[in-house]
């Protein structure tokens, strides 16, 4: 019986020692402590290079040199077995480079902001995140083990900052106790070369009762400000700078005073400016100043009077659509309009509205359809709203760590192709087959279009279910709803068609484009078919590019949608079972199940609604 026992435990430890949970993401390196590394100067940075290389390079000893006449940026140059870069920070950009496979190469980061936004209060939860509490703030948090890993992951894919709490956020995160908190996260960050950035209450004087008002213009309140930022710097002095949701979705703001965006983020930009800080201000406004006017048309009216008042330490953070992350969204003009104050663009991580931490969506290809009509050259940074929690394996579904792959790798290179990011990070992640690479890559590819014929074919949007945004609800409509939030409102569906008119017949949205786009989607029969509904209000006998009607031509794509996850499923659920450990595979394949489900219910939910109308 003791014999049995015991063959039994350790039966049940080399299970556990087998056990994929997921937890160390794309970092798979074995160790081999073979390589000697030297370099020619010391620093925290530079020692976890070296140790990185050391415990995991096979390719025979390398060197490390800082080069003070290579380009300031974090590049790194890889030259046979010498690693060079002008930072610290490119010494282990390079190291992790050259831990990936790159050899030979010169590469320099194209945004000089690569951030990661979290979205997560001071009690632990996460506004929009699917894989479990926070990593920083509440009672589970703060393991300085967990948060080194972090740092380590973000770091080994080029991400350079993070913003530490939700853009909804607590004037609290400004007190004392926070701002200690702060200080232990930033110092294990570091050395990583990443920053901390936190997001602020504009009312957060006022609501600590610390002041009579927030108004910008009033002096008290820039002393105020101007104090904090003495305070914050002396705990970090290599501190960020400040995310600001303001006048938005009820967070308070300038407007509350009757002051301008630009009078309330050139007060807080004063307050960091003799400290390097920078300001990220929002342009996701809605509904308050501009009642009536087409949501997506908002942010434009909003700022582009402003444009050209900032102050140079601050920047205008943007959506990459213009209304609200969907799975498919033409660009925000914003990026067309502001020309006089630098931009940065906000892409979402975190699967809010692509099927959570329940679908497999790869996003990298929706974000290369952003940066082919806005230039990354244009922009001044990029922010990842973050899809990282407390669950074992950090974003819930296993291939969601592919997004946060790509967007740190995106954010280094937006020229990178998504296959090539795909592939990258399934060897590493995975297994080196290239039978399962070429497979599974081309499976991640399809995925976003899937999505998006499952869920909003041909210009549909924002047909969710209320508030949690992960099921259709297209007849959704609460007279107490903001209008805003209202499915009826965007699909405008009846017996005489379906889309929203935005054309220069309806709200004129498309007149904030650039001038070619602006008249290609105008015009109903040059407007891009991915776009259609977005743009137009057609009947249902419209006639389609391709011969058919818009209603056959919606029923193709919803169906075309939920055969591909079909696909999707069966290859994964039979051939590529034996090329993956138990573990994962069984945890996907389960996802895969509820995403095909969910897809059908789409389907089914939606073509059932617009049928009425339809085929009255
Ligand atoms: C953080 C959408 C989301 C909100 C989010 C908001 C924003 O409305 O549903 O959860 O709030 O965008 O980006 O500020």
């Amino acid at each position: 019986m003791r014999q049995h026992l015991l063959s039994l435990f350790i039966t049940f430890i080399a299970l556990q020692a087998a056990a994929e949970d997921g937890h160390q993401l794309w970092l798979r390196y074995q160790p081999q402590n073979k390589a000697k590394v030297t370099c020619n100067q010391q620093s925290p940075t530079i020692s976890i290079a070296q140790q990185e290389l050391a415990a995991y390079y096979t390719g025979g000893d390398i060197s490390l040199k800082l080069d003070a006449t290579m380009s300031d940026d974090d590049g790194y140059r890889i030259s046979g077995n010498t690693i060079t870069a002008r930072r610290e920070a490119g010494l282990l950009y390079g190291a992790y480079a050259l831990l990936r496979g790159e050899k030979n190469v010169e590469s320099h980061p194209t945004f000089q902001l690569r951030l990661l936004n979290h979205w997560d209060n001071l009690d632990g939860s996460i506004e929009r995140g699917y894989a479990g509490e926070s990593i920083f703030w509440g009672e589970n948090a703060f393991s300085p083990e967990l948060i080194q890993e972090y740092a380590r992951a973000n770091a080994s894919v080029g991400i350079n900052g993070t913003v530490l709490n939700n853009v909804n956020a607590s004037s609290k995160m400004l007190t004392r106790p926070y701002l200690l908190e702060v200080q232990r996260i930033a110092k294990i960050l570091r050395p990583y070369g990443i920053k901390v950035y936190l997001s602020i209450n504009f009312a957060t004087p006022m609501a600590l009762g610390e002041t009579k008002t927030a108004d910008p213009l009033n002096a008290a309140v820039g002393k105020w400000w101007k104090r904090k930022a003495k305070e914050i710097y002396k705990l970090i002095p290599d501190f960020g700078g400040f995310l600001v949701k303001a006048n938005s979705e009820g967070q308070p703001g300038p407007g509350d005073f009757n002051r301008s965006h630009a009078d309330g983020a050139n007060m807080l930009a004063d307050a960091l400016k003799p400290f390097g800080g920078i300001i990220m201000w929002r342009c996701f406004v809605y509904g308050a100043n501009h009642k009536g006017e087409d949501r997506v048309k908002q942010a434009v009216s909003e700022f582009k009077p402003l444009d050209g008042k900032f102050r140079d330490n601050v920047i205008l953070q943007t959506k990459n659509g213009p209304l609200d992350f969907q799975p498919r969204e033409p660009y925000s003009p914003v990026f067309d309009q502001i020309k006089e104050t630098p931009n940065m663009v906000e892409l979402q991580i975190t699967q809010e509205y692509l099927g959570q931490s329940r679908h497999l969506v790869y996003l990298a290809p929706m974000w290369q359809e952003f940066f082919s009509f806005v230039p990354a050259k244009q922009l001044a940074g990029i922010a990842g709203v973050a899809n990282i929690g407390l669950d074992r394996n950090w974003c819930g579904h296993h291939f969601s760590q592919a997004n946060w792959y790509a967007f740190g790798r995106l954010a280094w290179n937006p020229a990178l192709s998504s296959e090539t990011i795909a592939k990258e990070w399934l060897r590493q992640t995975f297994t080196t087959d290239e039978q399962f690479v070429a497979t599974v890559s081309q499976l991640m590819l399809e995925s976003r279009e899937a999505c998006v014929n499952y869920m909003m074919p041909l210009g549909l949007h924002h047909i969710f279910k209320f508030d949690h945004h992960y099921g259709p609800e297209p007849d959704g409509f609460k007279a107490d709803y903001p209008i805003e939030w209202c499915p009826v409102y965007y699909h405008k569906a009846d017996k005489n068609g379906v889309g929203f008119d935005r054309s220069s017949k309806g709200t004129d949205a498309v007149s904030q484009y650039r001038q070619k786009l602006a008249q290609l989607y105008d015009n109903v029969s040059t407007c891009p078919e991915e776009y259609l509904l977005w743009f137009h209000h057609l009947p249902w006998n419209y006639r389609m590019k391709d011969g058919s009607t818009l209603w056959e031509s919606l029923q193709y794509h919803y169906h075309l949608g939920v055969i591909s996850v079909e696909r999707q499923h069966n290859l994964w659920h039979t051939k590529l079972r034996h090329y993956v450990d138990e573990q994962r595979w069984h945890e996907v394949d389960e996802r895969l199940e509820d995403q095909l489900q969910n897809a059908r219910e789409w389907r089914d939910v939606c073509l059932g609604y617009f049928r009425q109308f339809a085929e009255p």
